[in-house]
């Protein structure tokens, strides 16, 4: 008898055997990265077939990287060629809050906003008065397509599964899976990192960096800081079992 790939989900979490799930990390504008990651999973299907499988993309698509506009480009047009689910991370709503308000233009600079900007031919000064950033709000929101704008804003904040939940940040312990806050969902970092109970799936999330993936009683965290590292990583979920391609 072959051996089983992968390993069992910790803390005795299961997952149906029909379906296969593979969950990417945060991509913060890193094209190149999430090209040989899908064609990663692409030769795991091949090698491996499935009866169904379904890519979940953490969220952090954008920042930071140099290709954010192409990043986003790349996942429409994944949307139709396969089941895809994409998650809400915090950069997507610093994106959609500078739109709203100018005023958060330095906020969004300070983590990665100028790449994004710049991806898609806004070029802003060295340092934006007011003025100045009112006329890259505006200028930004024409520069956005339209199909860009609505992906972002049917981004999910989670997404949960028999027992596994798909997050971009975390959860806060001792309020329902169903009852998360967005703030906590895109933002949550150590009262969520550190606590050591179970919760009632297995939370599969990303958003603060570790050199490898983290792997814990109560949660797995993928976010490898592909835009630093050059490791983005892929982990697949099925049947129960999980690994990393
Ligand atoms: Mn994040």
């Amino acid at each position: 008898m072959q051996a089983q790939p992968g390993q069992p989900l910790p803390s005795g979490f299961l997952t149906s055997p029909q379906l296969r799930f593979y969950a990417v990390g945060d991509i913060h504008g890193r094209l190149d990265l999430l090209e040989k990651v899908n064609a990663r999973i692409e030769t795991d299907l091949k090698r491996r077939p499935c009866w169904r499988s379904v890519r979940v993309f953490l969220g952090d698509h954008v920042d930071r990287g140099p290709h954010s506009r192409e990043v986003l480009d790349y996942l429409m047009a994944l949307e139709g060629t396969c089941d895809t689910v994409f998650i809400l991370g915090n950069h997507e709503t610093i994106l959609t809050d500078f739109i709203q308000d100018p005023t958060v233009l330095p906020t969004w600079l300070s983590v990665g906003g100028l790449e994004t900007l710049i991806s898609y031919g806004i070029r802003p000064p060295r340092n934006p008065s007011p003025a100045d950033q009112s006329r890259l709000a505006a200028e930004f929101a024409e520069a956005l397509p339209v199909s860009h704008l609505n992906f972002i804003r049917n981004l999910r904040p989670c997404f949960a599964f028999d027992d596994v939940f798909f997050v971009h940040a975390g959860v806060r312990p001792g309020v329902p899976l169903s009852k998360q806050s967005l703030t906590d969902l895109c933002w949550i970092r150590d009262d969520f990192l550190l606590h050591d109970g179970l919760f009632e799936r297995l939370v599969i999330h990303g958003h603060t960096p570790v050199r490898t993936p983290e792997i814990r009683p109560n949660r797995i965290n993928i976010d490898t800081g592909a835009y630093a590292t050059g490791q983005l990583t892929c982990m697949w979920i099925e049947g129960g079992r999980m690994g990393f391609l």
